[in-house]
């Protein structure tokens, strides 16, 4: 695997850290040796741990306000990989790549595969954009996309899904994400039930078009842009479409795309349960789809949802998978930063939710034993299991301190030099 910053820089760093690590390591040993946790067991799981990056989110984002950009910002979709590239090979926790057409778009596939695979790197869900109109297109989302009233409408957006499919095959992508942003801004813009009637038209065509390994997942959002109503605004109408589509058709969910406190775990727990659960769009908010790096606002959450994740595993064995993607933006940080430390975040509650002593918190659940119950989830997640994660990375030759390595490396000041800022630059695309 070829590495972009120099891995003797990063051993170097990784030895002035050694020694700490390793009494914290012990020291945790100890802890959780005493509740006849095996730390070694848990430093193997937390390496298997793989969440994808968004392509989208390793440029600056945006509001609709403004956007302020970043020094050396990736300017197309080879340096995007390049920047996922640098966060995986520090974090070792993000193999997978998420990428965005049209803003991917590439007409030289096989290079970006083979760059992708020099690194170690695969591409994961391909997502379509019907949410914005492209320079050039014949017919306008603005009125909706798979939805829209106009027939020329919906087969242009149901087209591009199936170009999507088709780069995705050649990139070795195995599932496609659709978003629409179609719904009404009025009552009576449109007929609710014949905007979701046409969407299923739609999606059925999409679905036909699937190769047989691939899935299709549906990603609902509660509201924006359509702020009266959305098709596909809750895990209820996923679940049904998806049902009506067929076995290959599962739901995504996107933290963000909720109603604040609304219990994302057990809509988790309930899509698990009947097989339909596909993926995720990790990411945190306060208010509403805020893009927010996971586990800065509600780490309890990402955790509880990580909880159901495990049970779901535990009942279900070697074939429960989902497919576990990072959604971001970022306007405040260096995005290479908060895509490191995201990933290290989701990569603590995976590590937490298997810390759960589920023998012990079934029996105070059969008991009705409701402190206990609670306490068995508190004592996992509040256990610090930062010395396992360090260790994890460093063992797959990563970096025991990712945003320390990659500021010791000089990366970003590099880039700033290749890539220098274009007059005029606008979004990348990032929503
Ligand atoms: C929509 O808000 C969304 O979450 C979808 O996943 C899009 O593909 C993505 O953001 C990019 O803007
Ligand atoms: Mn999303
Ligand atoms: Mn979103």
């Amino acid at each position: 695997m070829s590495t972009i910053i120099d891995q003797n820089l990063v051993a170097r760093h990784n030895g002035q850290l050694q020694a700490n690590l390793h009494a914290d390591y012990d020291a945790l040993a100890g802890v959780l040796s005493r509740r006849g946790v095996d730390i070694e067991t848990l430093t193997v799981h937390a390496q298997q741990f793989a969440v994808a990056l968004p392509s989208w989110g390793a440029g600056t984002g945006g509001t609709r306000f403004a956007r302020f950009p970043g020094k050396g910002e990736p300017r197309n979709v080879f340096e995007k990989l390049d920047d996922c590239a640098v966060i995986h090979q520090l974090t070792r926790a993000t193999p997978g790549i998420s990428l965005h057409f049209p803003w991917d778009r590439t007409d030289d596939p096989k290079a970006l595969r083979e760059q992708a695979e020099s690194h170690g790197l695969y591409f994961d869900a391909v997502n379509s954009n019907t949410f914005q109109d492209q320079q050039g297109q014949e017919h306008s989302y603005k009125y909706g996309s798979l939805t829209a009233q106009s027939a020329a409408t919906r087969a242009q957006a149901v087209q591009h899904n199936i170009d999507c499919i088709e780069l995705g095959r050649a990139l070795g992508s195995k599932a496609l994400t659709v978003w629409i942003g179609d719904g009404a801004n009025f009552p009576g813009q449109h007929n609710l039930r014949g905007s979701l009637e046409r969407y299923l038209d739609s999606m059925r065509s999409i679905y036909a078009a699937l190769p047989d390994d691939w899935q299709v997942f549906i990603e609902h959002k509660l509201f924006e842009p359509a702020f009266y109503a959305t098709t596909i605004a809750d895990w209820g109408t996923s679940f049904a479409c998806a049902q009506q589509l067929g076995p290959k058709a599962k739901c995504l969910v996107d933290l963000g795309h909720h109603a604040p406190n609304t219990n994302i775990e057990m809509i988790v727990a309930r899509l698990a349960q009947f097989g339909k659960l596909g993926g995720f769009h990790f990411n945190d908010s306060k208010y509403g789809d805020d893009d927010l790096d996971s586990g800065s606002i509600n780490p309890f959450q990402l955790f509880l949802v990580f909880n159901e994740l495990a049970d779901a595993a535990q009942r279900e064995g070697a074939s429960f998978k989902t497919a576990n993607m990072l959604d971001q933006s970022h306007n405040v940080t260096d995005p290479i930063e908060s895509l490191m430390s995201s990933a290290v975040e989701v990569q603590r509650a995976y590590v937490q939710a298997a810390l759960v002593d589920r023998a012990a918190l079934r029996g105070h659940q059969e008991a009705n034993d409701v402190l206990q119950a609670a306490q068995t989830l508190k004592q996992a997640f509040r256990t610090d299991v930062s010395p396992i994660l360090a260790m994890a990375r460093q063992r797959s030759g990563g970096a025991i301190d990712p945003v320390g390595a990659y500021r010791a490396a000089g990366y970003r000041e590099q880039a700033a030099v290749a890539r220098p800022a274009r007059a005029g630059a606008s979004s990348s695309g990032i929503v």
